[in-house]
């Protein structure tokens, strides 16, 4: 079904194709934006909307994790922010009106950018065993049906409990404290697919999962490398931190298979000069890797800098690393020639080029997304990125440190609110002592296990806070297989997406406030009062979120009086925990907060100050590690990189400019030059016509396994791009069908989703 374009769908897949760009923002990107702005919301809502986008008193852009600078233009503008939030602030309705219209079986068979397209959902709705048809349920009798299911399970192991990165810390700390009252840590998140090898790998040789850096670091830096990420289309915003970094004197290495043109040259549409005139050049250097050639480049440039005479910190390694010497004899030791080029697919002047950049400066930092997360060796990456910083005591100073860049505006503070499937005992003894009960200790599910506990009739409860499960997972068909042998799917929603139509035997669909919206909670002593939550942004800085536009309709709950009724429900009088008051009162859940998480302590007056507060942060604050060792660790493993059998590619499944992963905006892909389409494969000139493929021509791609299994997506247009040799890139989530769900990373389990071994099989083009 996912592998080929559905049957009904009446939206055209139709190609155009141009020259990429090489610069972004700019003039374009205001009217692109305001045009789908208006569209999904008109003028008047558009303008009242987009001024209170990370304002102070505004609401946390659903865009991206991207911290805001301290005093922010009015609307710092961002295209793709106003993009997510015309999605979630459009005037269409998806009513019970549309669900008598329209059958299961019937939007099933529709694009996800359809279904999408029809707007947001207005009341909870039920979908009975054997039923072709959703009908309205009120929402007590929705919460009584996921009880009847959760109380009639063999044990609180049946059920998974999935969390999307947009949930507010309020309503995830809840949501976890539900799960394990209940009995259960199967709580997988978007995290598992996303920067779940950064956790794992900085965690381990740092002792604390996050990004070392404040925005104020990325002013102070002498280098900045942009590994693996494409911040033009996925964080906006940075281009204008990268740009201030510039004119204080930063420079800027991109390391990355796709020339991106945001990392190119950025036209702040904040300054006459970046709207009208040239913008500012930002990469100084670019180094186009093979997929998966970044450890290995990494690594060479540590060898370097430990062949070169006073490069190394030598205090800094003394006083506050454990492993060095046996890092240093690996690293020496490896082979400098010809493997680290083929890994690379770099010249040896490239990274000389590169060597003496680093060498050059006194504060380095490293910033990445999911080019260096995605891949089977992703976490040995990291820690090499995480030796190279350590070599030359770029942790722990101003100007310098780790910066894994977020994806999902809330995807680090639901971590750090007990969002985990493993989580840490002593948080685990804090909920204990704060509530009142013996959490489960078994570690859970995450997203890839979740999905065969399912698969093999292991788990029969799924529940999603947010997100879009079936499509965001791999393995499409066997994803789409898995859930439909649950007894109930629950999906907490704003938008209608393809999880609500691939269903268990029953299913609810519950919608639910988004960032942009008034939530005004009343009591049962009738009083009303006016709630806002809290968000943790990729660089620990929690502040507050206030929606102002009024709801979409008068039937939606916020996600936390959502969980607070359920646990009710499902727990009965067991549960000690005031349900009813956190369901009123936020304010009771942040106090609770305090005394579990770690930071939070006064949450709710530090809370209250304009900015919001950072979180604690060892190695950043005091170049303490709270590792096993007790100091930061290097890590000496052996360099990996895909093995690409000859005649095939090694694709990579990434984001288009008009996506927000499986939401779609749009067909285009503006700044690759790509129009009214979204079936293409992008791959380099040279390696397209070996294959007898002109530009324009149709193939299919076609995965391949050690298993001698195959799997297919159909009917691409092959784009001849400046891509590195021997890579292709095609977009998620049409390519998910490809990757086996048994192809995730060592260590953190992530889906390799950036590498994917196929061939392309011509095929003919209609
Ligand atoms: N508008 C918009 N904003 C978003 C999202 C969205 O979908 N739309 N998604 C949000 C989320 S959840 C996330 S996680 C982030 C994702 O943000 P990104 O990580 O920027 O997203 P991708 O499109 O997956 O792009 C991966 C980038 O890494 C490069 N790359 C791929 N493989 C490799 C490799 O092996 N080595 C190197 N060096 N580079 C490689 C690709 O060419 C591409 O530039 O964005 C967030 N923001
Ligand atoms: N092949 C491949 N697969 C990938 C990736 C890749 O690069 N390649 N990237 C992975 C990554 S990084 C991520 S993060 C995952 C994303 O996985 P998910 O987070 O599960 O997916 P999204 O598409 O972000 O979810 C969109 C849905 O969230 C709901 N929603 C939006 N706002 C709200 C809200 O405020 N509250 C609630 N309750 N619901 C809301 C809407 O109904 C919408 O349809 O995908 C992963 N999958
Ligand atoms: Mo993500």
């Amino acid at each position: 079904m996912a592998g080929k374009p559905p049957a009904s769908d009446p939206v055209q897949d139709a190609p155009e194709v141009s020259a990429p760009q090489h610069s972004a923002v700019g003039l374009p990107a205001l009217t692109h934006a305001l045009r789908i702005s208006q569209q999904q919301m008109g003028v008047r809502r558009t303008a009242l909307t987009l001024l209170r986008v990370n304002q102070q008193d505004g609401f946390d852009c659903p865009g991206c994790a991207w911290p805001e600078p301290d005093k922010p233009h009015t609307a710092e503008f961002c295209e793709n922010g106003a993009k997510a939030v015309a999605e979630e602030a459009t005037l269409r309705r998806v009513t019970p009106d549309f669900f008598a219209a329209h059958s299961v079986a019937d939007l099933a068979d529709r694009s996800g950018y359809w279904l999408g397209q029809q707007g947001r959902l207005t009341h909870p709705m039920y979908l009975a065993e054997g039923a072709d048809h959703y009908v309205p349920v009120s929402w007590e009798r929705a919460f009584d049906l996921v009880g009847e299911e959760l109380t009639a399970l063999d044990s609180p192991d049946e059920a998974v409990f999935y969390t999307s990165g947009r949930t507010s810390n309020e309503a995830a700390f809840l949501y976890q404290l539900f799960a394990r009252e209940f009995g259960t840590n199967n709580l997988p998140d978007c995290s598992n697919m996303c920067h779940e090898s950064s956790g794992s790998a900085l965690t381990e040789t740092l002792g604390i999962g996050k990004g070392s850096v404040l925005l104020e670091d990325l002013y102070q830096a002498d280098l900045i490398i942009v590994a693996g990420q494409n911040p033009g289309t996925n964080h906006p915003r940075m281009l204008t931190a990268l740009e201030k970094a510039k004119a204080g004197g930063a420079k800027i290495i991109s390391i990355n298979p796709l020339p991106e043109a945001g990392l190119e040259r950025f036209k702040n549409p904040q300054t006459p000069r970046g709207l009208a005139g040239g913008g500012t050049a930002l990469t100084d250097l670019f180094l186009q890797v093979r997929l998966g050639g970044d450890q290995a480049l990494f690594r060479a440039l540590n060898r370097l800098i430990l062949n070169t005479d006073g490069a190394l910190d030598e205090d800094f390694i003394r006083a506050h690393t454990h492993g060095f010497e046996e890092f240093a004899q690996a690293a020496r030791a490896d082979d400098d020639g010809d493997e680290t080029l083929a890994a690379t697919g770099l010249t040896r002047e490239e990274i000389g080029r590169a060597g003496e950049m680093v060498l050059a400066s006194r504060r380095t930092i490293v910033c990445w997304a999911m080019g260096l997360t995605q891949h089977k060796h992703s976490v040995p990456t990291i820690r090499e990125v995480v030796n190279f910083l350590l070599l030359r005591g770029n942790i722990g100073r101003p100007g310098a440190g780790v910066c894994p860049v977020r994806g999902h505006s809330n995807v680090q503070g639901d971590r750090t609110m007990g969002i985990f499937e493993r989580p840490a005992p002593a948080f685990l003894d804090a909920l204990e002592r704060e509530f009142g009960f013996a959490p489960p200790r078994e570690h859970g599910l995450d997203v890839v296990r979740a999905i065969r506990a399912l698969r093999d009739g292991q788990a029969k409860v799924f529940f999603a806070m947010g997100g879009n499960f079936v499509s965001a997972t791999p393995d499409t068909d066997v994803t789409e297989a898995a859930m439909r042998r649950a007894r109930l799917t629950v999906h907490v929603s704003t938008k209608l997406n393809r999880s609500h139509v691939i269903t268990g035997a029953r299913a609810l669909i519950l919608p639910t406030l988004g960032r942009t919206e008034r939530d005004v909670r009343r009591g049962p002593d009738g009083k009303s009062a006016e709630q806002f939550v809290t968000v943790e942004d990729s660089m620990g800085m929690v502040h507050a979120s206030r929606g102002r536009l009024e709801p979409a309709s008068s039937h939606l709950l916020s996600e936390t009086a959502i969980v607070a009724r359920l646990a009710r429900r499902v727990l009965g009088e067991r549960s000690r925990t005031p349900w009813e008051e956190f369901a009123q009162d936020y304010a009771a859940i942040r106090d609770r907060i305090a005394q579990v998480v770690p930071g939070f302590e006064d949450f709710n007056t530090k809370v209250a100050r304009p900015g919001g507060f950072a979180l604690p942060h060892a190695p950043r604050d005091s170049r303490s590690f709270p590792t096993a060792t007790g100091k930061a660790n290097f890590t000496a493993a052996p360099v990996e990189y895909p093995a690409v059998p000859e005649g095939r590619l090694l694709l990579q499944t990434l984001r288009s400019h008009d996506q927000y992963n499986t939401t779609i905006y749009g067909l285009s892909d503006r700044y690759r030059g790509i129009k009214n389409g979204r079936r293409v494969v992008l791959v380099h000139p040279d390696d397209a016509r070996e294959r007898g493929l002109a530009d324009g021509a149709y193939a299919d791609l076609v995965s391949e396994w050690t298993d001698g299994s195959e799997r297919r997506a159909a009917g691409f247009r092959v784009v001849h791009y400046p891509t590195a040799r021997g890579c292709a890139a095609a977009y998620y989530p049409e390519t998910n069908v490809l990757i086996p769900l048994d192809h995730t990373a060592d260590t953190s389990n992530t889906p390799a989703a950036k590498s994917v071994v196929i061939r392309l099989e011509s095929a003919r083009g209609d």
